[in-house]
């Protein structure tokens, strides 16, 4: 039998982005590795991914078209053809008078830039459809790291190795950013102090050497603490302030506004804590040691997250941290990608039109809005590609209700029949980053993916990509971009002429699989900020003219007991839930080996908590608050700081006992900036189911 190998990337919303190595047999994809010979996959691959043949040719893949038979919700389904799927679709979006009734709903099922929005917005664009907000991930902290940065740039992930001090700030990258835990490891035997920031003991927190278990949504104050320190201990950098920021004498008013008491008090830590950090980090960098911080959507996932992120963008530039190119911070690289959106999407086929846009986050309000001149026309199509909101948007028994209206047209790509596709009229399969061509920047590290077919297409699965051509044939759209291939768009999709790219890249990158952009090893060693100042911006105009706040400052959660004490006399826990460690958000729950690894739905609670609630460990529990309640198993650990309760996600409904998941109970209130979610700023109540 031949047997060969294709070079292709992980999908996935990751900031990892693997270069991976695919063995095909007679046709078969036999085995995924990672590639030995790209520096930051280093030939390592996290579980998930390792099993991606096992999801691939799964039993349960959709490999045909189908409509609906049952009710919406029941997942009832028969065959059709492409023709009769295609026919109609374009039908019922051409019997819709405003096009601002359609809506796209999609995000990062894949982060490939041909299958994600390249195609597809182009489509969109031409009709006219309503614009999606996508923001239920990183805007709120991108928001807030760009009005102090100027972009989303950060230290490269490859100079992990060379730190002395790290902070692992808001996430847990044992799970979900596994490269970076590697190499902090490596920095670990070399010496490196580690430290977690983290209101829970995840798996990377009981891993560093020290742990600050602050309460939820309180980081913003923790590090106008350490700015306070720094300063009140002169451990800050004068020479770099000086040169490079801007509006350090108001900071230091504001800083002086919180003595290390009064963040004690805001983050539920000791003084201690708060002294100590500053210290380690001011004298880190004092030392001319590389302090980094690896900061991560952990702590923008509530009310105040972009300021959170904000503030602590602050910090480098503060201690000098940036001279180092080990040291500063890295929140997401994805702006050193210079990408063609203009190519990509082509908004230029609105043609003058300006559609309103709708707030992925809101989406079950918005369903089941009427038309008012305000909000426009209701919503009465829906195309669904790339995302599964019916289990990962917030305040769920909402966003169901509007997926269940009789009168929504809602069209589903797939790969499987996930909780969104159950309520699909027209379901149709895609295929997956083995069967398709595809393209990719990243956000963990700096380098170009190219993604071959590895194998063809199983059953009679189309890339995202074909299925937009074919409604864009059917509706008449004539452009020539609606006839460009994959291979053509994957060739568009970075900008030749950009220093970084530096020449045509597509053919030679397909070959070799990955090439790191052109970059300076250290980005802020001189200054060169990308604001409008060239400077840190410590105090931000841009945030003045935005009406908020343009010094660093702390919004308090929606829902705590010091933000809302009546709301947390009925509902006195906290609840966060971040990712699973062997599901990508929702993606592979329904992967037999891995949920096996995963174990039932559970709950993390604190022994106290527990105790005085009667509950035992293992007992089944349900938890609620008045926008919904689902139910799962008890875990009693101390992992969980008292009065906080996380329940790792995001489990498919489908699998749970009450058809539910954490997004029951999460609620559609937005951040202080990006407009993004605040999945882990919930109260609620835990009893026995
Ligand atoms: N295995 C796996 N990997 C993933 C994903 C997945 O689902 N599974 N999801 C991917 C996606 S879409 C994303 S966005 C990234 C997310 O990547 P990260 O942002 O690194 O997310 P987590 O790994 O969950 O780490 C978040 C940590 O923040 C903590 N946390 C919660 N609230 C707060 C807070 O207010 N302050 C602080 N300081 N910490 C808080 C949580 O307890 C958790 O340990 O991961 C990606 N990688
Ligand atoms: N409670 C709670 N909710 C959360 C979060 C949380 O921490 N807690 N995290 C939030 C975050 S950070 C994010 S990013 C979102 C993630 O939300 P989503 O982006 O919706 O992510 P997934 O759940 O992985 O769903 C992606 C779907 O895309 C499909 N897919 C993958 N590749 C392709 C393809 O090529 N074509 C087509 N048509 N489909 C494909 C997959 O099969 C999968 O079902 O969830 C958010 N929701
Ligand atoms: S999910 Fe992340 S760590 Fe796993 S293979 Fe993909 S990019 Fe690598
Ligand atoms: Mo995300």
């Amino acid at each position: 039998m031949t047997s060969s190998t294709i070079r292709a990337v992980c999908p996935h919303d990751c900031p990892d982005t693997c270069a991976l190595l695919v063995t095909v047999e007679g046709g078969v994809a036999v085995e995924v590795r990672g590639d030995p010979a790209h520096p930051t996959t280093a030939g390592a691959l996290c579980t998930k991914v390792a099993r991606y043949p096992e999801r691939t040719y799964h039993k349960d893949r959709l490999l045909s078209p189908m409509k609906r038979i049952g009710k919406k919700g029941e997942g009832k389904f028969a065959p059709i053809g492409w023709e009769e799927a295609i026919a109609t679709i374009a039908a019922r979006l051409q019997r819709i008078a405003d096009p601002q009734a359609i809506l796209p709903y999609s995000y990062a099922g894949t982060m490939g830039l041909v299958q994600g929005e390249s195609m597809a917005m182009r489509f969109f664009h031409k009709l006219g459809a309503s614009l999606l907000e996508r923001t239920i991930c990183s805007t709120a902290g991108g928001e807030g790291y760009k009005y102090t940065i100027g972009a989303r740039i950060g230290t490269d992930v490859e100079q992990t190795e060379h730190a002395k001090l790290i902070l692992i700030w808001g996430g847990n990258p044992v799970a979900s950013n596994l490269h970076f835990w590697m190499r902090a490891q490596q920095a670990k035997r070399n010496g490196a102090k580690l430290i977690a920031i983290d209101p829970y003991r995840s798996l990377t927190a009981e891993k560093c050497h020290q742990h600050i278990a602050l309460l939820p949504g309180t980081d913003a104050a923790l590090a106008l603490g350490l700015m306070h320190v720094l300063i009140a201990e002169d451990l800050v950098d004068r020479d770099y302030i000086d040169r490079y920021t801007e509006g350090y004498t108001q900071l230091k008013e504001r800083a002086a506004e919180w003595p290390p008491q009064r963040v004690a008090v805001t983050c539920g830590i000791s003084v201690g804590e708060v002294l100590q950090l500053a210290r380690d980090y001011g004298a880190a960098a004092r030392r001319g040691e590389a302090a980094l911080i690896r900061l991560n959507y952990g702590v923008q996932r509530t009310r105040g997250g972009g300021m959170a992120v904000r503030n602590i963008a602050c910090l480098p530039a503060l201690a000098g941290a940036w001279r180092h190119a080990a040291g500063g911070v890295l929140l997401s690289c994805s702006d050193a990608f210079p990408k063609d959106r203009a190519v990509l999407e082509r908004p230029d086929l609105l043609a003058g039109r300006n559609p309103r846009s709708i707030n992925m986050v809101t989406i079950g309000d918005d369903l089941l809005r009427d038309a008012s001149p305000a909000f426009g026309p209701k919503i009465e199509a829906l195309i669904v590609y790339n995302a599964n909101p019916v289990a990962v948007a917030p305040e769920s028994d909402k966003v169901a209700q509007g997926f269940a209206r009789e009168d929504l047209f809602t069209v589903v790509l797939e790969h499987f029949q996930t909780d969104t596709a159950d309520y699909a009229d027209i379901l149709l399969p895609a295929t997956t980053q083995l069967e398709h061509v595809d393209i990719h920047s990243t956000y963990g590290h700096l380098y170009m993916m190219a993604n071959n077919a590895a194998i063809a297409p199983l059953g009679q699965a189309k890339p995202n990509t074909e299925i937009f051509r074919l409604l864009a044939a059917r509706m008449g759209f004539s452009e020539p971009c609606f006839q460009d291939s994959d291979d053509a768009i994957a060739a568009q999709a970075f900008r030749a002429d950009d220093a970084r790219v530096a020449g045509p890249y597509w053919e030679q990158l397909k070959r070799q699989g990955w090439q790191k952009l052109r970059l300076a090893d250290a980005p802020f060693v001189h200054g060169g900020f990308p604001t409008a100042s060239g400077k840190c911006a410590l105090y931000s105009q841009a945030m003045a003219d935005a009406g908020l706040d343009p010094l660093p400052a702390y919004n308090a959660p929606h829902e705590s007991a010091a933000s809302n004490p009546a709301l947390a006399a009925r509902y006195p826990l906290a609840m966060i839930s971040p990712p699973a460690r062997n599901f990508l958000n929702s993606t592979f729950v329904n992967v037999q080996s891995l949920r096996d690894t995963e174990g039932e739905p559970h709950l993390d609670m604190h022994p106290v908590d527990a105790a005085a609630r009667g509950i035992a460990q293992g007992e089944l529990v349900r938890i609620f608050n008045d926008r919904g309640s689902f139910a799962c198993w008890a875990r009693v650990t101390d992992r969980a700081r008292p009065g906080l309760v996380v329940g790792l996600s995001i489990w498919w409904k489908k699998f749970a006992a009450d058809g539910k998941n954490a997004n029951q109970v999460t609620s559609q209130s937005l951040t202080d900036m990006g407009r993004g979610p605040t999945f882990y700023d919930v109260l609620v109540e835990v009893e026995k189911a």
